[in-house]
Order: C-alpha cells, then structure tokens, then sequence
C-alpha cells in the first residue's frame, strides 16, 4: 500500500494525461494505468542499423579512391549544401570502423546495413581495374562484423555515382546497366562468401527525382524527362542484376538480393474522392514507380504512371511519352526480381489533388498532379520534412501488404532527427512509437522480417550537411577523432533489440 501511495504522489507531480489508450491495460493493484504494455516481436525477428558510404566514411580520396559525383558536386557547389559542408572526412568510418563495429556490439544488433562506394573499389568506373585498398577495406570490415556475429546487408549503391560514369550521362545512359552487372559481378565475386544479403539500389525515388531534377547530386535540372530515363535505366539494371545473380551466383548459397524503395504514408486529405484517388495516385508515382514492375503480378509502371505521363506529354506536343515503355521482354524479366522489398518509412502526407495545371514545362510534380501537405500539429523534427506520425507506418504496410500480394519486407530505414545533444527524449518516442505501429501492421498480416534503425551514428546528410543529426550515437565533428557519445537511444533501442520486447511505457497516469 505503502508504494502505491507512493507512486500516486510521483504520479501527481509528473503525470502526463495521455489520451492514447489504445494498448493500455489496468494495473488493478495500483489503479493506475500503464499507458502502453510491454509487446513483442516474434523470436526471429531481426534488428540491425544502417548507414551510407558517403555519409560516413570519409577518406574522399585516400588509398586509389576516385571522384564520385557527390565527391565532385558538394566541392563544386559548397553553397548549395546547407552549412556548406561535404562528406570528405564525414565519421572518418573509414579508419574507425572497428570503433563502429564495437558500437553495434554494445547495442546487440544481428546485423548492419552499409553501402559501398563504387569508386572506392572501381576508380575508373568500369571493373577493368579493381583497388586492392578498396577491397581490403571492405574485407576486414565483413570480418570484424562476422567476428561479434553481425550480418552484413549491403547496399550496392546509395548514391555516390563515380564522375566517370557521369561524365557518361550517368543514369541516363542506357549502357549504365551493363556497367553497374560489371559492377555487381565484381562485388558477389569479391564478398559473395561472406554476404548473404544484398540490396541493389537505395531509394531510385530520390536519386532520380532529386539529382535529375532537382538539388542533389549531379544537380541535374530536367524535371520528368530525365528523371524518367533514370528510372527506367535503374530498374534495367535491377533486373539484370537479379538475373546474373540468379544464374551466376544463387544457387544453394542462400543469398539474397532486394531493392530499398522509399514510401511515406499518402493520407487523403478529406474523406472526397478525388482526394483519396489524389492519394493512391501519390502512391503509384512515389513507390509504384518501382515496386509495380518488380513486385506487382502484372509487371510494368503502374497504369495511373502511363495514362497521366503519356497525355500530359501529348498536350505538351512531344510525339511520344516522356516516360519510357518496357518491352515486353523486359517487362518479363523485372517482374519478380527479388528476393525481398527494402522499404524506409520517415513519415506522413497529406495528399489532395494539385490545383495547379500542368503548363508546357515538363516536371514529375506537375505529372503526379498531387499536393502534399503535413498537418501543423504533428510533431516537428529536425528536418522539415519528417513528422511524427506513427500510425502512417501500419497504413504503410498495409497498403503494401494489400497492393503487392504480401511481399517479403525488410524495413531498411526508419528513424528521426533531433537536436544535436545526448538526451534524444523524441528519439526515443519516436522508437517506441513506430515499432508498435510495426508490430500493429504485423499483427495485421504484414510479412516483416527485420528493422532498421537509421542511423546508427550522425553523418553527413547530403544537402542538409551535417545539420540534421540522425544518430543513436552522437558524433563530435570539432573533435579529431570524431568522438562517437550514446544517446538515450541507443540505450533504449538496444533494450529491444535485445529483448525483442519494446518496455512497458514507465509513465503512469491516474485512474480517471
Ligand atoms: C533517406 O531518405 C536516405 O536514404 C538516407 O540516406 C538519409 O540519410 C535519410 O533519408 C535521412 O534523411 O528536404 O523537403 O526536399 C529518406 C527520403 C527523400 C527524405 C528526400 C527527404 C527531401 C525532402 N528522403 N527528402 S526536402
């Protein structure tokens, strides 16, 4: 009795009324409410962390390591990234990635999601010479991960395009695919012993809606034309990828090879019609772009992709579709080309449909005709662009769920980021909050085999510098050896990681 009073007194002073109650139960001894159970993932679900080359390796050009287009772009244009920083030393992962191995063994993570730099392991580009140093690097990095019993899952590419290929016409250029299966080839050869799991591109979304036509890297300003061609030249070159990979290299090994496509949640903004068509169709040019040749029955873009691009193309007077047709071969050949579906979920927007014609200007936000808003009472972050909303990650997994036949899904990013400082309170709700949403979807049906937490340090990330820190662990960036600091976060989600349990929200309220 003693200790229920007890606790009744703290609850006075520090209570928070929480009007979620969703999985609350009744502490009857106490009459207090614990406002969120302790709930469970299933004994083999997987948890792990992730990161990029460019954003956390550093060492731009050291040891044979050439020019990548984010290299050549954020030295060119300095201006253009936020506090006018690059990735040139980033974490300085590259000498310190032993430290970082031993960061996701004090968590307990079973495995961590890293990229690798193309032109750290191919300086020219093309694999007619491969950088001994670049190997070596990447060899004791599997190493050390194997050695605490960590999985590797690496990304192929996260967006650090050698300036070679660029110079090239870069994702443009059709014969690009062929260069990245000379690529791939090289790198099941190389580590294929000692990774399971592959992914093939990070996010075709942002690299080619963003870096051909708009901010990022190469800067590209050719908004729904060459966005396009990027598109269409990616998922050639995934499917090829999956078919060597399948005739090459599968066989008894038990690899696997997916892709990580990004899909906030599109929420009508009214209940009309037009807006929750103005949503799916956010939907299809956001993620069916990519997840409907590979992953969808019918294969090929998504049918509202085809019909909206090809008329607004023919009112603009181009003689044919800016968005470039599959044949049937190859419509053939990228359907069904993986293993799993990388999904990274942030967070939420509103969509209703766009008020604006499209003029004579060719762009991939006219051509989606869609007007996406946030809600000014979602929870701010750190970015503008990512609110708080946690239940837009079961309808996330929901609609993919319903729309591709339950397909395989690894979450290969979700997180948040926060005020630079170690008392990351937001992160940690932001935590706890998504994966029971995650857990909800599951409970729904949804086939989720692992998450991954974004990230597992600060880095440099891309046109907003090192301004937006995204870590579990803080990284000092004025201390020269780039001091790594826990968070609350790590603290927390390593709890989970290790238990597969998310706790028992601590924070009691009065029984009304
Ligand atoms: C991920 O993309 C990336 O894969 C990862 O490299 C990055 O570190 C992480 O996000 C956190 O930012 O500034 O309004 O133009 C998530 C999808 C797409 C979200 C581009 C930000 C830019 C919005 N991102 N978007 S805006």
């Amino acid at each position: 009795m003693a200790s229920s009073k007890m606790a009744l007194k703290l609850c006075l002073i520090f209570c928070i009324i929480s009007t979620s109650t969703s999985y609350s139960y009744e502490d009857t001894q106490t009459s207090l409410f614990i406002a969120q159970a302790r709930q469970c993932f299933p004994k083999h679900f997987l948890f792990g962390v992730a990161t990029a080359s460019y954003q956390t390796e550093g060492a731009w050009n050291t040891s044979g390591k050439s020019e990548s287009i984010w290299d050549r772009y954020t030295h060119k244009f300095p201006d253009r990234v936020f506090d006018h920083n690059n990735g040139d030393t980033a974490d300085d992962s590259y000498h310190l990635f032993r430290k970082d191995v031993k960061l996701m063994k004090d968590i307990g993570v079973q495995f961590y999601r890293f990229s690798v730099s193309w032109t750290r392991l191919l300086p020219s580009g093309f694999s007619n010479i491969v950088n001994p140093a670049g190997v070596r690097f990447y060899t004791e990095l599997i190493d050390e991960l194997h050695k605490f019993d960590i999985q590797p899952l690496v990304t192929m590419y996260h967006w650090d395009l050698p300036q070679t290929l660029q110079e090239l016409g870069g994702w443009t250029n059709p014969l690009i695919a062929d260069y990245f299966v000379d690529y791939a080839r090289m790198l099941f050869k190389t580590f294929g012993h000692k990774v399971k799991s592959w992914i093939t591109f990070n996010e075709p979304l942002t690299f080619c809606r963003e870096g051909y036509g708009g901010d990022d890297a190469p800067g590209g300003r050719s908004s729904g034309l060459e966005t396009y061609m990027c598109g269409h030249n990616v998922l050639r070159a995934h499917g090829m990828v999956y078919r060597m990979f399948e005739k090459e290299f599968k066989n008894n090994t038990g690899a696997t090879v997916g892709i990580s496509l990004d899909l906030a949640w599109m929420e009508p903004a009214t209940t009309s019609v037009e807006d929750r068509n103005a949503a799916e169709t956010a939907r299809q040019f956001v993620f069916g772009w990519f997840a409907n040749p590979i992953f969808s029955k019918k294969g090929d873009y998504p049918k509202v992709m085809r019909q909206r691009i090809d008329e607004i193309s023919h009112r603009q007077h181009f003689p044919r579709s800016r968005l470039p047709k599959f044949t049937k071969e190859e419509i053939e050949f990228i359907k069904g080309s993986a293993d799993f579906l990388g999904l990274n979920h942030y967070t939420t927007y509103l969509a209703s449909k766009s008020s604006v014609r499209p003029n004579m200007e060719p762009s991939f936000d006219a051509d989606m005709g869609v007007a996406l808003t946030q809600k000014p009472d979602w929870p701010k972050t750190n970015s503008t662009w990512l609110k708080v909303v946690p239940w837009g990650f079961r309808k996330t997994l929901n609609w993919v769920k319903n729309t591709f036949d339950n397909p395989i899904v690894v979450i290969t990013e979700n997180g948040v980021s926060t005020e630079p400082g170690l008392r990351d309170t937001k992160r940690v709700k932001y935590i706890d909050s998504y994966l029971r949403s995650l857990l909800a979807a599951m409970k729904d049906g949804c086939n989720v085999l692992g998450y991954t937490h974004w990230s597992l340090l600060d880095n440099f990330e891309w046109m907003r510098g090192y301004s937006e820190r995204f870590g579990l662990y803080e990284v000092d960036y004025t201390s020269p050896n780039k001091t790594r600091s826990p968070r609350l976060s790590a603290t927390f989600y390593s709890k989970i990681v290790r238990s597969k349990c998310i706790p028992a929200q601590k924070k009691l309220i009065f029984k009304p």
